[in-house]
């Protein structure tokens, strides 16, 4: 029963660290900004997530990016009314991002005028690529156009799903990593895009610029597959002036034939301890491989009996596409100090195996067996004479 335990346990630990790592592009139940609802009056204003679709929703040119509020209608023509119904003209749906040092946001300007009676109503949006402006606190100085882009209201998502070519956007390769992500909605009756917006002025955030969500690392219209995993056992103890060795597997793989680069690391962030580990990196090609990490954690002899320490293996992969990171995997080691420094004593200790070596049942009768022989020979050779 213990051992099916401890198999459970065992593979539980493994199936964690097989689970993605945390550079995976967010999904619907995974978002890079995860706002929720804010009891707002008008659900289709308030932002519940945001997030940048990974393989599924990029190509080598383009990326789709996703807003989601926690309500609103099956179709675009009966959005576009809620916003006419709310006596306001236009308000812009945003997200917002950096590449490279430069500040972008995808924007749909949703727009509901009344022209005239023989004319009826109008309603329309546009959808726009826009770089921004931000003053320290992350307010918004000024957003200007940079180019239209697609939008597309998906009914069954409650979303904006927005799509933007690559080459508006600095280019960004496979690696690459979009940061300072959140979204905003906004009446741009009053705060239009040309003016200053201040936070507080938002209908509804999702994160801010200064508190964002996650990073959003480009993976998408690749050629080869990659792979990259840690695990094994993570949890130790030692004792005061003693070793502790972890057994460490790093899963790789990848189809590409040219080289890719893995690159581990060993940290320990305790004072006087030291970690060491082996290998340091490997190049992989067109393979799959399970390398064995030897790491030995030296716990310094002052340690007290009952601290707890962490290490961390961290190993990443580098592709020939990008010459970035594109996978990364860390582990947490915890060690855990039992007992108080014992002073060796070499001879005795020696001594003592010795002892016990001779006591050993078989041991004992082989000697027992030689000393019969030997006293009988010396009887024989005793009568010869
Ligand atoms: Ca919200
Ligand atoms: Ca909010």
């Amino acid at each position: 029963m213990q051992r099916v335990l401890r198999l459970a346990i065992a593979f539980s630990i493994i199936a964690l660290f097989i689970l993605p790592t945390p550079a995976n592009a967010g999904t619907e139940l995974d978002p890079e900004i995860d706002d929720g609802p804010d009891a707002l009056s008008y659900d289709f204003l308030d932002i519940e997530s945001a997030w940048f679709d990974g393989p599924e929703g990029e190509s080598n040119t383009s990326l789709d990016i996703t807003l989601r509020m926690v309500d609103g209608p099956k179709h675009i023509s009966d959005f576009f009314q809620d916003v006419q119904n709310n006596n306001v003209t236009t308000y812009d749906f945003q997200i917002y991002f950096d590449f490279n040092e430069a500040h972008y946001a995808v924007a749909a300007t949703v727009q509901a005028a009344f022209v005239s009676n023989f004319l009826g109503e109008v309603i329309y949006g546009s959808q726009e690529l826009r770089e921004v402006d931000y003053d320290s606190y992350g307010n918004i100085l000024n957003e200007s156009t940079i180019t239209q882009i697609q939008m597309e209201w998906d009914g069954d998502l409650k979303a904006m799903v927005f799509t933007v070519e690559k080459s508006y956007m600095g280019d960004p390769k496979v690696g690459d990593v979009l940061t300072h992500t959140w979204a905003a909605i906004w009446n741009a009756d009053t705060y239009p895009n040309e003016s200053n917006r201040s936070l507080v002025n938002a209908e509804d955030t999702g994160n801010t610029y200064n508190n964002p969500g996650r990073d959003f690392r480009f993976k998408g219209g690749l050629e080869f597959e990659y792979d990259l995993a840690l695990y094994g056992e993570t949890a130790k103890k030692v004792k005061p002036g003693q070793s502790v060795t972890f057994s460490i597997t790093l899963n790789a793989s990848t189809t590409n034939m040219d080289p890719v680069s893995i690159t581990i690391r060993y940290g320990i962030a305790k004072q006087n301890w030291t970690i060491e580990g082996s290998p340091e990196g490997r190049n992989i090609s067109n393979q799959a491989v399970q390398i064995p990490l030897n790491i030995t954690v030296t716990c310094p002899k002052s340690e007290q009996n009952g601290t707890t320490v962490r290490a961390t293996v961290y190993a990443k992969l580098t592709i020939p596409e990008a010459n970035n990171t594109y996978l990364e995997d860390e582990l947490e080691l915890t060690i855990q100090v039992y007992g108080e420094y014992e002073e060796e004593d070499k001879d005795k200790s020696s001594l003592d195996e010795f002892l016990e070596f001779i006591m050993e049942p078989m041991i004992l009768s082989i000697i027992v067996g030689i000393m019969i022989v030997v006293f009988l020979a010396a009887i024989l050779v005793k009568r010869i004479q």
